[in-house]
């Protein structure tokens, strides 16, 4: 019994700790502004509508309640022609403000949006492509947005249908096969906000995760400039051999992307917040684990394991890998939606 208090208590701790990261309320960006002035108004129109049903069925099984020496049933009422009017015209009203309210903020939401940045967003079991067309920068698993600019993602997928949410910034898009669907919206406050795969889509579905970073549009422009210029570092001549051998097969590194991308892009690993599409903390002791046996973290996951690497050549390997970085840029003190 206590064990059990103690085990809904802790559940109770993680779900308000972890609740954040769906809230869909928090105005992070244009897209859930319009959402968090619909929310009220539904709120308001149900508690009304609760009220309004509950009170009269308390008034009528008061008011009709058997009296003493009564016998039989009371006198039968049939039929009220003004009040089924009134119980008609009224929910139909409230369904009016409500389509309303919801037909404006879809077409606020769809509106292209001028001058907006355009990402491809492309997903993949179980991960996600973040492709900037325009700015010549391929990222995978955390998509970087500058605060403050509008952005178009164009979204698809290379095999199942999944669908893209970032619970904090914007609604759900589906990521179709041979399609693009559009979504657009403005970041606005900096910060690592959590994203979702939202369709149902195999074995590790649910750890099929991403993160977008969004940071202020100075850090953005820092960013992008320093990607112009970067050239992989090689922190470890040995682990760039090991990468040579046997990753780069599936993995491109920026500015030289496999023939067929069948992996995520690694050239920023140092750079990263979270490793394997935002499951676990990008640290050198899971990155470890993450190349030994992808599997055991990720069921059905469509990348290899190294068990046969040897300690040096792994340690090697992490530290070629988390050398891929640009100084001066980090994402790890953003604060966390
Ligand atoms: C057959 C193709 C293939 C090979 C070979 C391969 N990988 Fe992968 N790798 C993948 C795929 C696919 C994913 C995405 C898995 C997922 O998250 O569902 C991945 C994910 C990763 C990630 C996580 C990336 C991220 O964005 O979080 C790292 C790191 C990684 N691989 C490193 C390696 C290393 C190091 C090697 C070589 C020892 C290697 N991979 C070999 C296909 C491959
Ligand atoms: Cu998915």
């Amino acid at each position: 019994m206590k064990r059990g208090v103690a085990a809904l208590s802790l559940l109770g701790l993680g779900l308000a700790q972890e609740a954040h990261r769906v809230f869909i309320k928090n105005p992070g960006g244009s897209f859930n502004q319009e959402v968090a002035f619909i929310w009220p108004w539904v709120y308001f129109f149900s508690a009304l509508v609760f009220v309004v049903v509950a009170g009269a069925l308390a008034y009528v099984t008061w008011k009709f309640r058997a009296r003493p020496g009564q016998e039989g049933e009371p006198p039968q009422i049939h039929g009220n022609d003004r009040l089924e009017a009134v119980w008609t015209l009224i929910p139909l009203g409230i369904i009016l403000v409500l389509f309303g309210l919801t037909a404006r903020a879809l077409i606020q939401v769809n509106q292209p949006i001028p001058g907006a940045m355009r990402v491809e967003v492309t997903a993949y079991q179980f991960w996600w492509d973040f492709n900037y067309p325009e700015l010549g920068l391929r990222n995978s698993n955390e998509l970087i947005l500058p605060a403050g600019v509008p952005v178009e993602l164009e979204i698809t997928s290379r095999d199942v249908i999944h669908s893209f949410w970032v619970p904090g910034l914007a609604g759900k898009r589906d990521a179709i096969p041979g399609q693009k669907t559009l979504l657009r919206f403005t970041p606005n406050e900096p910060g690592n906000y959590y994203g979702f795969c939202a369709e149902l889509c195999g074995a590790s579905h649910a750890r099929m995760l991403f993160r977008v970073l969004v940071v202020p549009e100075e850090e953005f422009e820092r960013f992008v400039a320093a990607v112009r210029d970067y050239t992989p570092p090689v922190a470890d001549a040995r682990g760039q051999q090991v990468f040579q051998q046997n990753c780069m097969a599936c993995h491109g590194i920026q500015g030289t992307p496999p023939p067929v991308v069948l992996g995520p892009d690694v050239g920023f690993m140092g750079n990263r917040t979270s490793l394997a599409a935002g499951v676990l903390e990008n640290n050198p002791e899971n990155m470890k684990a993450w190349i030994r046996d992808p599997a055991s973290i990720k069921p059905g996951v469509a990348m290899p394991g190294f068990p046969q690497l040897s300690e040096e050549d792994l340690e090697a390997l992490v530290r070629y890998l988390d050398g891929l970085r640009l100084e001066g840029i980090d994402f790890r003190t953003l604060p966390r939606f």
